[in-house]
């Protein structure tokens, strides 16, 4: 008889570090469950976390590497596959040039620490310039303004959930997407602890979202106008004296240059092209003074044309209010492994903008990536041999997609998708043969979730409280099996050998990575962190380090965790640099002001509603809670029921178009057209639309059985790589202008 047994191991799936409890009997897995004992999730899960039992088992994950032949697709050992990808990746680089090459690096590679520690060096060592990630379609204006105003890409301040009064969520759903930039189990039990204490919740969504609905107070507003309302904000308070800048004030510069910039930003001159009403900004701004709130902003607000200047505006908030850096504001974390803090080269560096820019369009690179909307047309034009604005970078030849599916989540994916078709070598490492990898001439599966260890290297640094967690594996890997790093690593020490990169010191550096693992590096990352156990006792209160004693046998030891305790207000220490001090209007910011007065001059009217002649819309997207991007609708379970890729649309407006609940609809943008069902909702604002992202399955060649039974549109075949932020670069996803017709049979 085989033995029963309880595991317990951080849900990899989302931001929020659910503990689960996992029972197994054998190779089977009998239930998972919440960890009613996890020191930061206290028994909570979502329906995700139950689906990695189905993820694991899914007929259609991918566990042999797979390469496409004329005759249809062929397994493939290992080494052959590893030979076969590395040597295809030279030959694109050593033929056209080290850019030739183009990386995407997908969203789940920031869950799996083994990504996270092996990804950034081989990349770097790929030495392209062709970097693309889901930051730019994601956070990037979050990492660019933190950058820029903190010194450090990673300096995200987070809301203190637990101790705030009063919190303000401009463009984010917590509810559903269980919090980002903010990881936080039971973000409801969290929300509601505000209203608890007698503090207030504030939503400005263009959607009555879930979120909304929990909240005391929802504005509508119109898409892509947050960087007004925002400013208005600021205004009210500089401009009626209510700065509470506290103990900042002793250490930010730009005061006076942010209040004269922000002078012209009335609430008059912002209501009508919000749809929030000026008395109501006035009153907001008051409130947010009195009750001391923290703003919080995420990708409604960073997805947008003025992505940048709405994050700017939300930490600006944050200061002039007096939330930044104090209990219940807008604080920084201090992780048991702290990539921040590391010393140059090991860590993750301050980031750095505009070194090179993209072929076609000239669009900046950031921390040393470009926005995935330029992809496409630089492979397009690579391949036709046109140069545009950019810099000389060599045309796009190859593809390497790390855990994405950029056909799917980036703007114009399927015609991306197509552009992929002229690439001369496409290999993937992922586990599905899916939207995008089907495009690939090589497919490096790695093992499952649950067949590795787990420690959160990113959302630990995100989280609204200090805790540490690792998870030993759950199932021993088949032995013909690799992990993402086996991947990574087996691919760049064959590139290195055909480099002829294979000096003792390149070797070296290998064997130790090799023997390391990225246990080994969590363990040594561990012991040099801030609670970590690197000196010897006695040293340790001389240095000023704390007694927490962290190792990765410490860890594995508790198996539900070890909490570190609340955030606590660390600056100007957190700062980097010698300076610690924060910018607060940084030239690039400001003079995008410019651009978003020009973009909405003085005097200019808000959008005319809807009409059957003019059936015009503003349309954005939106999360739900059984889907995850791209890549979880092959989970049965997650997708019983009825279909939940329907455009959304405010009944008053269909009215006025003669549409029906359940009517198959054409919506149209610039660059494409899907038809889609129609689904009413007096949640929507009215000329706005709403379609969940991650769906349009069912292409061909593709092995997804249940996800193609259950297909939908994608939204990224409206979404239009041309519209971005041109700051920053992130795509534009919100705010898409399209038409909404009855389809015609
Ligand atoms: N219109 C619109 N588009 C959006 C968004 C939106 O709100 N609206 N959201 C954007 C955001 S925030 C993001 S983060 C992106 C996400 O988009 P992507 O970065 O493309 O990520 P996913 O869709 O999650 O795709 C994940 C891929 O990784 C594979 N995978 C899963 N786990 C692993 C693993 O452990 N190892 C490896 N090697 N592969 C793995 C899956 O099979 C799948 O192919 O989408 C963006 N696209
Ligand atoms: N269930 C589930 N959870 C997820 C994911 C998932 O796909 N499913 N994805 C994960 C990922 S990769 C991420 S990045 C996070 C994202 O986490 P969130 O940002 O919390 O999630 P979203 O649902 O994208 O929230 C964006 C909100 O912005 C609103 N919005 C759109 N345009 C505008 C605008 O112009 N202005 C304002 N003010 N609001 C606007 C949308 O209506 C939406 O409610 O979620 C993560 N968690
Ligand atoms: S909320 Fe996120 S971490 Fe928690 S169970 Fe759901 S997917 Fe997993
Ligand atoms: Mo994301």
């Amino acid at each position: 008889m085989t033995e029963r047994a309880t595991h317990f191991r951080t849900c990899n799936l989302c931001e929020a570090m659910c503990g689960l409890a996992i029972e197994t009997e054998g190779q089977q897995i009998i239930s998972i469950r919440g960890d009613q004992d996890d020191v930061f999730s206290r028994g909570h899960l979502c329906p995700k976390g139950p689906a990695l039992a189905q993820l694991h088992a899914d007929p259609d994950r991918l566990r042999r590497p797979l390469q496409r032949t004329r005759s249809g697709w062929r397994e493939l050992e290992w080494s052959d596959a590893l030979d076969a990808a590395a040597e295809g990746i030279h030959r694109v680089q050593r033929e056209h040039g080290r850019d030739a090459l183009a990386v995407y690096l997908g969203n789940p590679a920031v869950h799996n620490h083994a990504v996270v520690l092996y990804g950034p060096p081989f990349l770097r060592a790929l030495k392209t310039r062709h970097r693309y990630s889901a930051t730019s379609v994601d956070q990037l204006p979050q990492m660019l303004v933190a950058h820029l105003m903190f010194g450090h890409q990673l300096l995200l301040p987070i809301p203190d959930l637990d101790r705030a009064q009063y919190m303000l969520i401009v463009g984010a759903n917590p509810l559903v997407s269980n919090g980002s930039i903010m990881s936080a189990p039971d973000v409801r039990r969290r929300l509601r602890g505000i209203q608890l204490r007698g503090g207030k919740l504030v939503v400005v969504d263009p959607r009555r979202t879930q979120t909304a609905k929990l909240a005391d107070d929802h504005l509508f507003v119109r898409p892509g106008t947050d960087a007004l309302l925002l400013l208005a904000l600021l205004q009210v308070i500089t401009s009626e004296g209510r700065e509470q800048p506290g103990r900042l004030a002793a250490f930010v510069d730009g005061a006076d240059r942010v209040r004269r910039a922000v002078e012209g930003f009335t609430p008059a001159r912002v209501a009508a092209l919000t749809g929030v009403d000026a008395d109501r900004i006035r009153a907001l701004a008051r409130e947010l003074v009195t009750h001391r709130g923290v703003t919080y902003g995420r990708v409604g607000a960073s997805t947008q044309r003025f992505g940048a200047l709405t994050h700017w505006v939300i930490n600006l908030l944050n200061v002039f209010t007096g939330a930044l850096d104090r209990v219940g504001g807008s604080m920084f974390t201090r992780p048991a492994v702290d990539p921040i803090a590391m010393p140059k080269g090991l860590g993750v560096g301050p980031g750095a903008f505009g070194r090179w820019r993209s072929r076609v369009r000239g669009l900046p690179e950031f921390g040393g990536e470009l926005p995935v909307a330029s992809f496409a047309e630089d492979v397009i034009a690579g391949h036709e041999g046109r140069q545009g604005a950019g810099e000389p970078l060599a045309p796009i030849r190859g593809l390497l997609t790390l855990a994405g599916n950029p056909v799917l989540s980036t703007p114009a994916g399927t015609a991306l998708g197509e552009a992929l078709e002229r690439l001369e070598f496409v290999v993937s490492v992922d586990m599905y043969m899916n939207e995008t990898t089907r495009h690939a001439d090589l497919i490096l599966p790695p093992t499952s979730p649950l067949e590795r260890s787990h420690y959160d290297l990113v959302f630990h640094l995100l989280a609204v409280r200090n805790t540490a967690k690792w998870s030993p594996p759950l199932f021993e890997p088949p032995p013909d099996a690799r992990h993402d790093w086996q991947i990574l690593h087996g691919l760049w020490t064959r590139l290195d050998r055909l480099r002829g990169r294979t000096s003792v010191l390149a070797r070296g550096q290998h064997q130790l990575l090799e023997r390391l693992g990225p246990d080994g590096l969590i363990d040594l990352a561990l012991r040099a962190g801030p609670h970590g156990r690197l000196l010897p006792a006695a040293l340790r209160p001389l240095l000023g380090e704390r007694a927490g004693g962290l190792s990765l046998e410490a860890l594995a030891a508790r198996p539900h965790g070890v909490d570190l305790g609340p955030l606590e207000p660390c600056l100007p220490d957190r700062l980097p640099g010698k300076r610690g001090r924060i910018e607060l209007a940084p030239a690039l910011l400001v003079e995008d002001l410019g651009r978003l007065e020009r973009s909405f001059p003085r005097g200019a009217a808000a959008n005319r509603l809807p009409s059957e002649a003019e059936p015009r819309f503003t349309l954005i997207g939106r999360r739900l809670l059984r889907s995850n991007n791209s890549w979880m609708h092959n989970v049965p379970k997650l997708m019983a029921g009825t279909p939940a890729c329907t455009l959304l649309m405010h009944p008053d407006d269909a009215g006025r178009l003669a549409l029906r609940p359940g009517d198959q609809v054409r919506v149209r943008s610039r660059v494409g057209a899907v038809e889609v069902p129609l689904e009413l909702s007096d949640d929507m604002m009215p000329g706005v639309v709403s379609l969940p992202h991650g769906y349009g399955h069912k292409r061909e060649g593709t092995r997804l059985q249940v996800a193609n039974q259950h297909a939908g549109v994608s939204i990224n075949d409206l979404t239009d790589p041309a519209e971005v932020d041109e700051l920053s670069g992130v795509a534009a996803l919100s705010g898409v202008q399209v038409e909404v017709r009855l389809a015609t049979a």
